[in-house]
């Protein structure tokens, strides 16, 4: 960040991705460029071309220095990763996990709420009825690279794949949302399944118990996660604050978006909360390549994503300038909307309207 004469300059890496990645980032571009002029906000852009089709041609989906390409900016403008041609985890392990790791993005902050003008598959509910934060640990877990195959090709062919939990680790995710609790309604969930996963998952409630002791004013409770997923449809409005572990964090953010009518406008902030490395914004959704080179995915969620960047930035005023038109877009019957949200529109209509109405 640099300050001149009034106007603070941030430094933001341009990562577009895959699929619709490519289609919904430049409509946050537009939205920041109009925030922009608007709050006297500056965004140093710098491009990274880094995708499958950067592996198709190089073999690898960021250079060697990819992570340090990265490092001085001020934040992370991400779109989507993978695409058909690509195995999933290579991708997914040549981008965008080892941004999360090394950056110490350890929070993965990802809100779900029932927006105005989008019909939810759950029904009695109005805007704003649902509305709670799903915080995933995003750097442990079960997204670990301990393990392996042995015997491969042999009928004795055995994999091992290791979930790691450490106690810092454990312990700042469930710390982060407790403190979000305390500023929200004081109510946290964890997500667990210590009856069948029998060391990781009871050392989590173990934690919880104990870190809920330095916040007495937060009421708790917990669901082991197959349950709770039933909770998440039967009654979303009830929750404020979730915490789960990487992989129940990843698909209760997906759920949650799901029970509020689609993942496409569902943001997600991948946070050093320190503010040693920058941190990451991107949508919820993958790289979609059923629509992608359509025109018509909705660019909410990276819309909504460059909010929580500004928010995250020391800007809550443009932050929230920018949720505030995506909600005055979505209330107006009359407004874009794609196909996902019921409408026939375009992605471009839909970033046009909203750049407008801030
Ligand atoms: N928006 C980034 C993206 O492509 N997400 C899809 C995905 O599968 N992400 C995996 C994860 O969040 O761990």
């Amino acid at each position: 960040m640099t300050e001149k004469q009034n106007t603070v300059t941030y430094k933001i890496a341009n990562v577009p991705g895959d699929g619709i990645g490519k289609e919904v980032v430049p409509e946050g571009l537009r939205v920041l460029d109009k925030v922009s002029s608007k709050f006297g906000i500056d965004f140093d852009f710098t491009d990274y071309d880094w995708s499958c089709e950067t592996y198709a041609k190089t073999g690898a989906m960021m250079p060697e220095d990819g992570i340090d390409q990265l490092r001085p900016n001020d934040a992370i403008f991400l779109g989507a990763v993978g695409f058909p041609g690509v195995p999933d985890h290579v991708s997914l392990w040549g981008l965008l996990i080892p941004i999360r790791r090394h950056f110490d993005q350890y929070v993965n902050l990802r809100p779900v709420r029932l927006l105005p003008g989008i019909e939810a598959p759950v029904h009695g509910y109005n805007p704003g009825d649902i509305d709670m934060y799903v915080v995933r640990e995003n750097v442990e877990g079960e997204y670990s690279e301990m393990g392996g195959r042995i015997f491969e090709g042999t009928d004795r062919e055995t994999v091992v794949q290791e979930t790691v939990f450490t106690r810092q680790g454990v312990d700042r995710i469930q710390r982060f949302a407790f403190d979000l609790a305390m500023t929200r309604s004081k109510k946290l969930t964890s997500a667990t399944k210590s009856n069948g996963i029998i060391y990781t998952m009871p050392y989590w409630d173990e934690r919880f118990a104990e870190n809920g002791k330095d916040y007495p004013e937060v009421e708790t409770d917990q669901y082991h996660i197959d349950i709770l997923t039933v909770h998440f449809v039967a009654r979303p409005d009830t929750f404020d604050v979730v915490v789960g572990s990487n992989l129940f964090g990843d698909i209760l953010s997906d759920l949650g978006p799901g029970v509020t009518g689609t993942i496409g406008v569902a943001p997600s902030a991948n946070i050093n909360p320190e503010g040693k490395h920058p941190s990451m914004f991107e949508p919820v959704h993958g790289s979609a390549p059923d629509i992608a080179g359509k025109g018509i995915a909705n660019p909410i969620g990276q819309i909504w994503s460059a909010s929580m960047m500004l928010d995250h930035l020391g800007q809550p005023e443009a932050g929230a300038a920018i949720l505030e038109a995506v909600q005055n877009v979505l209330k107006d019957p009359t407004s874009p909307k794609t196909p996902d949200m019921g409408g026939k529109y375009k992605t471009e209509d839909v970033g046009k309207a909203i750049a407008e109405a801030i």
